[in-house]
This record gives C-alpha cells, sequence and structure tokens, in this order.
C-alpha cells in the first residue's frame, strides 16, 4: 500500500509535469504583462525580494517586478568574491563548536518585525545542517550575527519570528539525542528528542541570545509560525514523523493517517523560567558576532542552556492532530487561523485558536502523545478546504482574507477564501512549487499585490545548461480576482522561503561608506604615510593601504621562505561604491574586497622563493591596471 503511495506521487509529479507543459504551450502570459513588470533603466524596483539560496548557503537579493538579482549576500558559505570566510576578520563568523564550517543549506528568512508589520531592520536565516541562525543587517546588507543552535540537527523549523521580534525559532527535524549522543540509532524512541529553542533578540543592537530550550519527544518539526494578534504568545510547529521511525523514513514515517502541530504556549514558558522552573544543562555552542567598529568578528564560547520540559510543566504544549505528514505551518494575518498542509494529505485544515482556547479549557483531548496532551481534532477545526490539489506545502495570505497554498504535486498555486473555504482560483507553476511568498503575507500586514512561486525544478523553461537547470522563480499578479503570471526567472542556488519588503523600508537606510576615521581594525592604515612593514619572529604584517590608483607599500622585500605574511588592508576612499580588492599569486585563500573606509586582512604564506606580483581584483579607476605591487621572497 505505501509503495503504491510513493508510486502514485512519482506518477503524480510526472503527470502535472506534462500536464503543465501542455498549458505553458497556450497563453499562460497575457498582454500586457511586460509592461507590470517593465522597470525602466535608472529607475529602481518597487520591492526587495530576499530569496533563500538552499544549498548554497547564501541569501539573494532581487528588484520586484523586475527580477533583476541586486545582490548575493554570504551568511553561510564562504564567499571568494568578497573574501566572506576568507579574510582573517571573517572568519570567525563560520565557526562552530566543531571547528570551521564553511558551507551550509539554507532555507527559511523572516524579516523583523515591528507591531506585526516589517520594520525592514534585520532580515535572520537558518542553516539547515549545521544548526545556525543568522542576523543579516540591512543597513549594510551583511551577516552581522550567526549563533549556533546545540541540542539539534537539522535547524530546518527556523527562523520565523514574533510579531514584535521578540523571539526568533530554532526547532529540530532531525531528533537526537540530548546529553549523552553515543547511543544505538534503534534507540531512537527512548533516547532521540527534538527541541524547540526560543532565541530572544535585544530591540537596539538585535543581538540574539538562547533564551531556552523546550525539550519535545523524538519527532521531526519541519516548520512553524508565531501567532500574532489574539494568538500573540504562542508558536506553531508542524511535524511529521510521529511514528519514531529512524530508517525508511518515506514508508515508516507516513504509517499514521495523523501528525501533529505542536502548540507552544510560550508566555508560559517565560513564566516558567522566571520562577525557576527550567533546568540547567552543560552545553557547548558558539556565538559569532560581527563588529561594525573593528570591521571583525569575534566568536564567543557558550556552555549552557535553560531547558523546559513540557511533561512535566503543564499548559505548556499541546499537540494538535493534523493529516498526514504536514510540511507548511501557517498562521493568517488575523492571528486567528492556523493552516495545516499534509504533503499526503487531500484537504487543508484549518484550525480556530479561539476553538484552541476553548478545547484547551474544557479539556477536550483525544488522548497523550508521550505525556503531552493531545487535542481533539474535531474541536480545535475551523474547517476543512477539500480537494484542493496535490501535495500542499506552504500557505501565504494577502490583505482580503484570501489565502494561498502551493502544490508540489500538482505544480500549481490554490487561491481560496479564509471565511468560507472556498476554492477561488488555481494557476500551473513551472513546475513543481516549493515555497510561496506573497510580500508581508506571514505578518498582520500582508503588502499584497503578487504572489511568488519557487520552483523546484525549471525542465523546459530555460536554455539547456548540461544536466543540472536553474531553478526559478515566477510572479503572478493577485490583483485582480483572477491571479496572472507576469514573469519568471532563474535564481541563484534553491530557493525555499523567501522575503519581499517596499523598497522605501530599506533603501534609504542603506549605508553607503564606512567613516574611515571610526575605523577601530587593531590593523588599520591611517593614510599613506602610516603604511609599513613589522616583524615578530616568522611572522610579517604589512599595513597597506589603497587608494585610486596605488597600492602602498607596492615592494616588499625582506620576506622569507617560513614567514607568514599578513596583509591588512585599508581601503582609504570615501566615496560611495569604490571597493578595492587585493589578491596575491598562489595564496591558498581568496581575495579581499574592502569597502571604502575599512581594514581587512589576507594570510599568505610564501610556498617558494621568487617574486609575487599582487593586485587589486576590482576595476577602481582608468589606471585600476597599473594598481600592483611585488612581493620579494627569499631563502631563509
Ligand atoms: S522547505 Cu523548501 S519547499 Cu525547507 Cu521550507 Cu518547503
Ligand atoms: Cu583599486 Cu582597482
Amino acid at each position: 500500500m505505501k509503495r503504491f503511495l510513493g508510486l502514485f506521487c512519482i506518477l503524480g509529479a510526472v503527470a502535472s509535469i506534462q500536464g503543465c507543459k501542455m498549458k505553458n504551450a497556450g497563453s499562460v502570459v497575457e498582454g500586457d504583462a511586460a509592461s507590470k513588470v517593465y522597470v525602466a533603466p535608472g529607475k529602481y524596483d518597487e520591492l526587495y525580494n530576499f530569496v533563500s539560496g538552499g544549498f548554497n548557503g547564501q541569501v539573494s537579493v532581487y528588484g520586484l517586478p523586475s527580477g533583476r538579482l541586486l545582490k548575493i549576500i554570504p551568511v553561510f558559505s564562504v564567499n571568494p568574491e568578497s573574501g566572506y570566510g576568507y579574510s582573517e576578520e571573517s572568519k570567525p563568523m563560520l565557526t562552530t563548536s566543531q571547528g570551521f564550517v564553511p558551507w551550509d543549506d539554507q532555507h527559511h528568512l523572516a524579516l523583523s518585525q515591528t507591531n506585526g508589520e516589517q520594520d525592514g531592520r534585520w532580515l535572520f536565516a537558518n542553516a539547515n545542517n549545521s544548526p545556525r541562525i543568522a542576523r543579516i543587517d540591512l543597513k549594510s546588507f551583511r551577516t552581522a550575527e550567526i549563533l549556533e543552535i546545540p541540542n539539534s540537527a537539522g535547524n530546518h523549523s527556523s527562523p520565523f519570528i514574533t510579531e514584535n521580534t521578540e523571539y526568533t525559532i530554532a526547532g529540530t527535524r532531525f531528533s537526537v539525542p540530548v546529553g549523552n549522543e553515543d547511543v544505538p540509532v534503534s534507540s531512537f524512541k527512548d533516547n532521540f528528542k527534538s527541541t524547540a529553542s526560543f532565541i530572544s533578540i535585544d530591540k537596539e543592537s538585535g543581538r540574539m541570545k538562547i533564551a531556552f530550550q523546550i525539550i519535545l519527544p523524538g519527532m521531526d518539526l519541519d516548520l512553524s509560525r508565531a501567532g500574532k494578534g489574539p494568538s500573540h504568545g504562542w508558536f506553531f510547529f508542524s511535524t511529521y514523523n510521529t511514528e519514531q521511525a529512524h530508517t525508511l523514513l518515506e514508508v515508516n514515517a507516513s504509517k499514521k493517517d495523523k501528525d501533529y502541530i505542536v502548540a507552544v504556549n510560550w508566555k508560559k514558558a517565560e513564566e516558567y523560567v522566571k520562577a525557576g522552573k527550567g533546568k540547567k544543562l552543560k552545553t557547548s555552542y558558539v556565538h559569532n558576532v560581527w563588529n561594525e567598529e573593528t570591521h571583525s568578528a569575534v566568536s564567543t564560547k557558550e556552555t549552557e542552556v535553560i531547558t523546559l520540559d513540557p511533561a512535566e510543566l503543564k499548559d505548556l504544549v499541546y499537540m494538535i492532530p493534523c493529516p498526514k505528514s504536514p510540511h507548511g505551518c501557517d498562521v493568517d494575518p488575523s492571528g486567528e487561523y492556523i493552516v495545516g498542509s499534509g504533503k499526503l494529505a487531500a484537504l487543508i485544515p484549518v484550525f480556530s485558536f479561539s476553538k484552541l482556547q476553548d478545547a484547551i479549557s474544557k479539556k477536550q483531548f483525544e488522548g497523550e502523545y508521550h505525556n503531552i496532551p493531545v487535542l481533539d481534532y474535531t474541536k480545535v477545526l475551523y474547517g476543512e478546504v477539500q480537494k484542493p490539489g496535490l501535495g500542499p506545502l506552504h500557505t501565504e495570505f494577502d490583505d482580503k482574507g484570501n489565502a494561498y497554498t502551493s502544490f508540489f504535486i500538482s505544480s500549481e498555486i490554490v487561491k481560496w477564501n479564509l471565511k468560507d473555504l472556498k476554492i477561488l482560483d488555481r494557476v500551473p507553476t513551472f513546475y513543481s512549487i516549493g515555497h510561496l511568498m506573497v510580500p508581508g503575507g506571514d505578518t498582520r500586514k500582508p503588502y499584497g499585490k503578487y504572489v511568488m512561486a519557487y520552483n523546484k525544478i525549471t525542465k523546459d523553461r530555460y536554455l539547456p545548461t548540461g544536466p543540472e537547470l536553474a531553478q526559478s522563480a515566477q510572479l503572478y499578479s493577485i490583483e485582480g480576482d483572477k491571479m496572472k503570471l507576469l514573469l519568471d526567472f532563474p535564481t541563484v542556488g534553491e530557493p525555499h522561503y523567501a522575503q519581499a519588503i517596499p523598497a522605501e523600508k530599506v533603501r534609504d537606510k542603506s549605508i553607503k561608506i564606512f567613516d574611515i576615521f571610526k575605523n577601530k581594525n587593531p590593523y588599520v592604515t591611517m593614510g599613506e604615510k602610516n603604511a609599513k612593514v613589522t616583524r615578530k619572529g616568522n611572522r610579517v604584517d604589512v599595513y597597506m593601504t589603497a587608494i585610486r590608483s596605488h597600492l602602498n607599500p607596492d615592494n616588499i622585500e625582506g620576506v622569507f621562505l617560513g614567514d607568514t605574511v599578513y596583509f591588512h588592508v585599508t581601503n582609504l576612499e570615501q566615496d560611495w561604491d569604490i571597493p578595492h580588492g587585493f589578491a596575491i599569486k598562489h595564496a591558498a585563500s581568496a581575495e579581499l574586497l574592502i569597502m571604502p573606509g575599512e581594514t581587512a586582512t589576507l594570510k599568505y604564506v610564501p610556498t617558494r622563493v621568487g617574486i609575487v606580483p599582487f593586485y587589486c581584483t576590482d576595476f577602481c579607476s582608468a589606471l585600476h591596471q597599473e594598481m600592483q605591487g611585488y612581493l620579494r621572497v627569499s631563502p631563509r
């Protein structure tokens, strides 16, 4: 039976692709689409679109509606282009408790909010592989902080946030033992746990801190959303594998008719922590913070977290039954409706927060899951969207009371109404959509106007590029009753979730230069007259300046095989968009790309005797080619 189901899914996916191709041959784009996405040369886009990079580990920034790629922000992966993870200053950003980790898998993004509205201050990003959360500062479009999450694995259910950015969240997708790790895999049921980590965010600085971890039974927390408005104070997590399978999950984690949405009362958790009901657990994780004054990152080791046990502490966690291996778990703008999307379900359940409150007060439970009360499905259900499509994944909302759900298998977006749960419209996506996104569609105030599809498969959409093709994003208008495809464009990496924000909320705060007089990097060179070379044992420090169009010093001698050379390059420019680069022949590192007013350091270990050229890599002036020099390496 299960095998049959798997086959059905595959057939369904193939059929949908074929079906969509046929639709593709027709006129899915109507006449005025081009004018709706045309942004004239020299004009700005209406929205910033931040798109997760999936297995490239970065975040890309597009303008909407044009789909123009504006920037790639290095977050969890080294980026040779900017020296991220290569410069001495940035290396600590990618440090974990287990050493330097140069890559990750980045799935979800969350913009900071004030009163449930996007405020344009920060963007949070999760790392799925080595559990971490990053905070990107939208003044500089740089990663400002990375916090490692201990007692977790597969940090997928992350980094969704509460409506005043009180907390960002991390939820375990691959349950793991907490504490003693050396146990048989077959002891999953006894030893494996999932954790929901609540990470508090400082109102002023944005600094993250693990406030507490709720230790849940072993199951796979997949996605999550904070409550808002009336449900502010709650967090909802979808789970699959409440079967607690540890092998062949495809079959063994799809057995039960229903898994759960885990409803966590985090206000209650705060009370328990305040009352000293939390337990201190020894662990180890690191916290990496970029310092804007020294232009360098500092990595700090942490050794303890506060944990809460919901089997002991009552009124903290409740399970809502949800058919069938739910993936998305989304809360509507009013905060009343919680939408679960069972990947293998033929309907979409919509739960009511007020009914949930009621059912809890009346103790309408249908059982327990590892000592956590399971609510009666029928008592918390608002209603079900019937026959919506195949393989529902995620839901976003507009400003008019409508919901939009993505369907992977039937490859479409389905629009339905929250009040009567009636289907209003459906459009094909090309092909097999994962996440979708309405600008502000996860907040209390959706911007509406567009829905974006982020697709897993492109097949015949673009020119062939060998066996692997780009993934794609598609822009649909939702201004009228019917959704209209306006544009599609390839993405960098595999997009999962994305965020979009009206440009004016970010644009005018953007930093143009770093003030060189505020540069507190210990290796800054203030003015060319201070350029110098110093030696301490085998360590050589080059205090170098870069300004159009020379590097100073540009002839360096007195370096010997066996030395380690640190090039500290200060960009003396105070002009917008004039970085200088720095590269040296055969360096085992990448280049540096130094912003105006900034200092960055490249470590270089000579491998042979001889003359080694170095140069500026960024075409910065008419005499950029002249921006070069020589290092002489002599035998010791
Ligand atoms: S997941 Cu990618 S399509 Cu990692 Cu949010 Cu649903
Ligand atoms: Cu500086 Cu090219």
